[in-house]
């Protein structure tokens, strides 16, 4: 311990003098495994950040999450709605970060980050969005622990006779994904060799690539997401642009809020990949990464989230399907006849989510979020990071009670408090009547319909 801290104090006293001396070699020290920066990663967050526990544990449940309503009800259906896990950066990203990591390397001055020195350049553009071995751990592991929160729906005679489902976006992150899902329940039931099929439906799990409205007014346009222009031609962004290029040592002009943006991704995918506390993490500080969490989370306000109301609206197919799926398990339930979908998984993206959890009314800050309110929003609730990380999921259980079929909603397996509803397990009638209003409209035709 003493040679450790006194190893820490000699890096300190070298940074502190050239601090002194020049002031633009202000980064903050390698402490431990985990980039400080970690919690401002937005969709490239790590599961782990939002449930720390299964950094020490990947089995582990927090059993205080996972009661029943109460002790007399049966759990009788599982929908499980998840992104894929972490995944390498898009050809588009990869490109980005191979020019920005060549100018550093031919034109920036290292001594601040002495690691870049020897930083070799790793991604390549074939790449291009694959999930990783870690993502398919982040689904294996999903599944385990989903099978032992839920053991009497995911049995061994359901899964036989196919009444656990699976489906999923055609993307071949998601397939994969699901593959290592269904590899999680086959371990975890231990039944080796067992065949579960999945079928794909990109109309349920990517509505947002075929809602012609979505596409042409929000996709295709660049007003809809101006705040985020905005934003990041501000002053916020510039300071950050600013604090880059001292630290490099490159001129302002060669800095812009895109270069900042690699960066953040030089950090966030050697993290979530590699489990690396990346050389480049220590080029953007806790107030530059702030700033970053905040322009990705406008980005995704705007085209994903509350900005436009066709963004949460191009979900209705996927809203429906839940709750057709819902209702015919109540009612048969009820009417004590098979119950054909025990468990449903069905696996798509960040863009899947986020608009099905808004139109769930979920997240939704008072204000807006905008380009001049970074500020007033420190403590939002819109944070893609904590929503939407990898293989984030959202859990719909129903259960069988005495009073009546009840349901519990879990994001990420932690309880989740539906809006209007003042219970973790209202009666599955009140969550109807809380969204009555969609179940009987937000037809996907009439509003991914242009000029309806
Ligand atoms: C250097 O770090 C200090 C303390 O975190 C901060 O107040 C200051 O703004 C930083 N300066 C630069 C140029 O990053
Ligand atoms: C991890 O958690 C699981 C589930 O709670 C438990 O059974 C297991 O013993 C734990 N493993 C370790 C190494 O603590
Ligand atoms: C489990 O959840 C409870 C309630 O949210 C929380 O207080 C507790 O810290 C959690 N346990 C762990 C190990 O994270
Ligand atoms: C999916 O996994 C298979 C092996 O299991 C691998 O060959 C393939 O490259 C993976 N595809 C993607 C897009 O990750
Ligand atoms: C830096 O920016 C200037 C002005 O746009 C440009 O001429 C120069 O090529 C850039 N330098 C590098 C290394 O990209
Ligand atoms: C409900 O019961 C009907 C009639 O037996 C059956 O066709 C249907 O698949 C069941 N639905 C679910 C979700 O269990
Ligand atoms: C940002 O939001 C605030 C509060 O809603 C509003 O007063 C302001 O006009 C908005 N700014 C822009 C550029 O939309
Ligand atoms: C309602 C609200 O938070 N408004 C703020 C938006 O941002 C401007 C500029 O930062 C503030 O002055 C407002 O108070």
């Amino acid at each position: 311990m003493g040679s450790l801290c006194l190893f820490f104090i000699l890096i300190h006293l070298h940074c502190a003098s050239v601090v002194l001396s020049t002031s633009w070699c202000n980064v903050t020290s390698p402490l431990g495994p985990v980039p400080a920066n970690a919690l401002y990663f937005n969709t490239k967050s790590r599961y782990e950040e939002v449930n720390p526990y299964l950094i020490s544990n990947i089995s582990a449940i927090n059993d205080s999450w996972v009661k029943p309503p109460y002790p007399e009800c049966k759990a009788v259906h599982l929908s499980v709605i998840a992104r894929h896990g972490t995944r390498y950066p898009t050809s588009g990203n990869i490109k980005k970060m191979i020019q920005f990591s060549k100018l550093v390397k031919s034109q920036a001055d290292l001594s601040c980050v002495r690691e870049l020195e020897t930083w070799k350049m790793w991604y390549k553009e074939d790449m291009d969005g694959r999930l990783v071995e870690k993502g398919r751990s982040d689904h294996r592991h999903l599944a385990q622990r989903l099978v032992k929160s839920f053991p009497t729906l995911f049995t061994k005679e359901n899964l036989e006779t196919r009444r656990v489902k699976f489906l999923t976006s055609s993307k071949h992150r998601c397939i994969n994904s699901t593959l290592a899902f269904k590899h999680g329940v086959v371990e975890a039931l231990r039944v080796p060799g067992m065949d579960l099929q999945h079928t794909v439906n990109d109309e349920l799990m990517r509505f947002f690539d075929r809602c012609q409205r979505l596409v042409e007014t929000v996709e295709k346009n660049k007003d809809a997401v101006k705040e985020v222009t905005l934003f990041n031609n501000g002053p916020e962004m510039k300071r950050v642009q600013e604090k880059l290029a001292d630290r490099l040592q490159l001129p302002y002009i060669n800095v812009t809020s895109d270069s900042v943006e690699t960066v953040f991704y030089l950090c966030a995918y050697e993290f979530t990949i590699h489990g690396v506390n990346s050389p480049w993490c220590r080029l953007l500080d806790d107030a530059d990464a702030r700033v970053l969490e905040y322009s990705g989370d406008l980005k995704q306000f705007w085209k994903r989230g509350f900005g436009h109301e066709i963004n949460s609206k191009s979900s209705c197919v996927l809203f429906h399907d839940l709750f057709n799926r819902l209702d015919a398990v109540a009612r048969n339930i009820t009417s004590g006849g098979y119950v054909s979908d025990v468990v449903m998984v069905q696996v798509g993206h960040a863009e899947t989510l986020l608009p099905l959890l808004t139109l769930l009314d979920l997240f939704k800050d008072k204000v807006p979020l905008n380009s001049t309110n970074f500020s007033s929003h420190r403590s939002r609730a819109f944070r893609s990071g904590v929503i939407v990380p990898y293989a984030a999921n959202l859990v719909m259980a129903l259960f069988d009670c005495p009073d009546g079929i009840r349901v519990q909603a879990r994001l990420n397996e932690q309880p989740l408090s539906l809006p209007g509803l003042n219970n973790l397990s209202p009666l599955y009638q009140d969550l109807r009547k809380r969204y009555e209003q969609l179940l009987q409209g937000c037809d996907q035709n009439t509003v991914c319909k242009m000029n309806s």
